[in-house]
């Protein structure tokens, strides 16, 4: 697609292009390139038209399956993207659109109703951050399905440690955590019959472009401009998570989830810590050990040795939130 071309060629640049050099690398008129330009801008790319420099984009934040696209290395993930201002909940979007290709990704500048686990609300501002899912339909059965969160988990944290060198750790199984506050929450969900998954939708929340946050949350939330003072461009978080979600998702189906156990432990922030396991009004103190190869935490209480899967309980931190 030529509008995507000229993008690409105004980021590798990174400075002024003149409309002579588009029109001849890319074989079309002046005039035409002047029309993509502003389409472009129509598309919210902040774009400075110069006589006699040329084009220039500045730093924008935009987005839509192009600007995905052009940051994206996988086959199949991200390379559907269904990208829209507003919506309840980015998984619900994909629950709505479930019959679309595997891998397709959902975005949404805003969702009224963001979710969290068990009926939590999950706080999904304007531009704030990047709220998204991902549509998938493993050929499995449902109950083996349960490592995914530790998959979604897995790609989320390597991708925000590429894109902001930060100490960006794990808190099992499903928050993203800098500095010791949440940074991201995942929400796996899945339609299935007894022994057959229909679909299942992978829902990832980063907090990105906000320093401040407040109420319910002011105390555990945090984002990536919060710590490292930078604004960080959505499309490029969003395609660098499919990035790495591909071959992590491909080697848990082929080789099932002990095979990306060892990975995930040296991002897990949570061994070794005391914490607290909440299981409906229950509270148990307990020392979380280790993971085992099917990714329950193992924890020590006063009565021994157990197993904690990640659908039963919440873990808490007894000093603070990790
Ligand atoms: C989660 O649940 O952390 C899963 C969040 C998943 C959000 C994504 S956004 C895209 C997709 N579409 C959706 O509708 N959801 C997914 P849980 O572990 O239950 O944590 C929920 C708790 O996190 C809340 O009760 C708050 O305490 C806290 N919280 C809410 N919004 C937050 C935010 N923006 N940043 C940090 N913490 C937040």
């Amino acid at each position: 697609m030529i509008k995507q071309d000229i993008l690409n060629e105004l980021k590798a640049t990174g400075d002024y292009v003149s409309g002579e050099t588009l029109s001849e690398k890319l074989g079309i008129s002046r005039t035409a390139v002047w029309k993509h330009i502003n389409s472009l801008k129509k598309d919210g790319y902040d774009i400075l038209s110069v006589t006699n420099k040329g084009y220039r984009l500045l730093q924008s934040d935009v987005l839509n399956a192009e600007e995905i696209q052009s940051w994206l290395t996988t086959e199949y993930f991200g390379r559907n993207a269904v990208c829209v201002h507003e919506t309840d909940s980015t998984n619900d979007l994909a629950k709505r659109e479930s019959s679309m290709p595997e891998g397709t990704v959902f975005t949404a500048d805003i969702q009224t109703a963001g979710k969290g686990r068990r009926g939590k609300s999950w706080v999904s501002g304007n531009g704030d951050g990047l709220w998204m899912s991902i549509l998938i339909k493993p050929d499995i059965m449902p109950q083996q399905l349960s490592g995914i969160t530790l998959v979604t988990g897995l790609a989320v944290a390597k991708a925000l440690i590429e894109i902001t060198g930060a100490e960006v750790l794990i808190k099992w199984p499903n928050d993203i955590v800098l500095e010791r506050k949440k940074l991201c929450g995942i929400l796996c969900e899945m339609s299935a019959e007894i022994n057959a998954i229909n679909y299942a939708v992978c829902g990832i929340g980063i907090n990105l472009n906000k320093s401040v946050f407040d109420g319910e949350i002011g105390d555990v939330a945090c984002s990536v401009m919060s710590v490292t003072g930078k604004k960080t461009n959505r499309g490029e978080v969003c395609a660098k998570v499919l990035n790495h979600f591909e071959p992590l998702y491909s080697q848990y189906l082929s080789e099932g989830i002990e095979s990306i156990i060892g990975e995930y432990k040296k991002y897990c922030v949570t061994i070794g810590k005391t914490v607290n396991i909440v299981k409906g009004k229950e509270v148990i103190k307990a020392k979380a050990v280790d993971l085992n190869t099917s990714g329950e935490l193992l924890i020590e209480t006063e009565n021994g040795r157990e197993t904690v899967s990640s659908g039963e309980v919440s873990v808490r931190g007894l000093f603070g939130y990790i």
